[in-house]
């Protein structure tokens, strides 16, 4: 049976045909649980734009707290042929690939040291990177032979960070920043250019970061050469600073 054809200058949600609009999503109201709760969480999804939405799901959080699933028609679309995302410009290349590219064009093996750094405790993303084992069948930087992977953790000051990659002679830093409440991660991701800047080491390191929340974009616009977000793996962040590496004869 052949699909209908989708119009992707008004991308619609699909729930059981397409261009039905229909969605589901969840939140939770500071309210008690009961029949007003759900009305509450009725009359905002319809202010939110949706048509006939039902409270399919509810749930007493115990506290005057309620949590809901909402389903509805969504009537906005969206022009899906208009979207530019800025990205990382790079064709990713395997572990293999990455180690004979170093071997071939900077003939020594290079330091790269990670952190998750300011208040924020979540390893997980930068042991994701790191780690010999890695994450999703994508082996660590720790794995790969001609990079030497400096692991520091959570919680870690810009300033032992900054000291440690003038002790190491650090070709690249990769921070990871997870926690982005109140845009907590801005002024740390800011404060770590500033203090590179101030050592003079700057322009010598490739700094990366990463993390749910983090863009490409958002990353240039802080003064790193890249970001990379959910999905990214080990081999496309060795991949982006060893040809960035080359591009700027870090060699
Ligand atoms: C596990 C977890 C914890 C654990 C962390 C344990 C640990 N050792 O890491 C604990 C329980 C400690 C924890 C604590 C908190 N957490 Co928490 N946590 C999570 C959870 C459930 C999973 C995160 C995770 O491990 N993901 C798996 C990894 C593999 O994915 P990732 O981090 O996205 O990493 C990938 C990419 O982003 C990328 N990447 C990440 N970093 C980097 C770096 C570089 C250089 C590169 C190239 C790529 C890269 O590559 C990775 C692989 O693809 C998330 C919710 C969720 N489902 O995501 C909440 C979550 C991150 N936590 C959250 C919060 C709020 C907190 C607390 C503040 C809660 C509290 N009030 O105490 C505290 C924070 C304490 C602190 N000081 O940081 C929020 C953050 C919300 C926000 N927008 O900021 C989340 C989203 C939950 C939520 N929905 O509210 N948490």
């Amino acid at each position: 049976m052949a699909l209908e054809k989708v119009d992707l200058t008004k991308v619609k949600p699909y729930g059981d045909t397409l261009n039905d609009g229909m969605m589901q999503f969840s939140f939770t109201l500071p309210i008690p649980h009961g029949d007003e709760a759900l009305e509450a969480a009725r009359i905002l999804a319809k202010k939110m734009g949706l048509e006939e939405p039902e409270v399919v799901y509810s749930e007493d959080l115990g506290i005057d707290y309620t949590f809901f699933v909402v389903y509805g028609r969504c009537k906005h679309t969206v022009d899906y042929t208009k979207i530019e995302v800025p990205k990382v410009d790079i064709e990713s290349m395997d572990k293999y690939g990455v180690e004979d590219y170093i071997k071939e064009n900077i003939k020594r093996e290079i330091t790269i040291i990670g952190a998750c750094t300011g208040t924020d405790a979540h390893t997980v993303g930068i042991d994701a990177i790191m780690n010999m084992k890695g994450f999703d069948g994508h082996y660590g930087l720790e794995r790969y032979k001609m990079i030497n992977a400096i692991n520091m953790g959570s919680q870690v000051p810009n300033e032992e960070l900054v000291a440690k990659a003038i002790e190491e002679d650090a070709d690249a830093i990769l921070i990871s920043q997870i926690v982005t409440q109140k845009n907590v991660h801005i002024p740390n991701m800011t404060e770590l250019v500033e203090l590179l800047e101030a050592e003079g080491i700057r322009e010598k390191i490739v700094l990366a970061c990463g993390g749910p929340r983090i863009s490409h974009e958002l990353a240039k616009e802080l003064g790193y050469d890249a970001g990379f977000t959910s999905g990214s793996y080990a081999n496309d962040v060795a991949s982006f600073i060893v040809t960035e590496m080359v591009k700027r004869s870090l060699i």
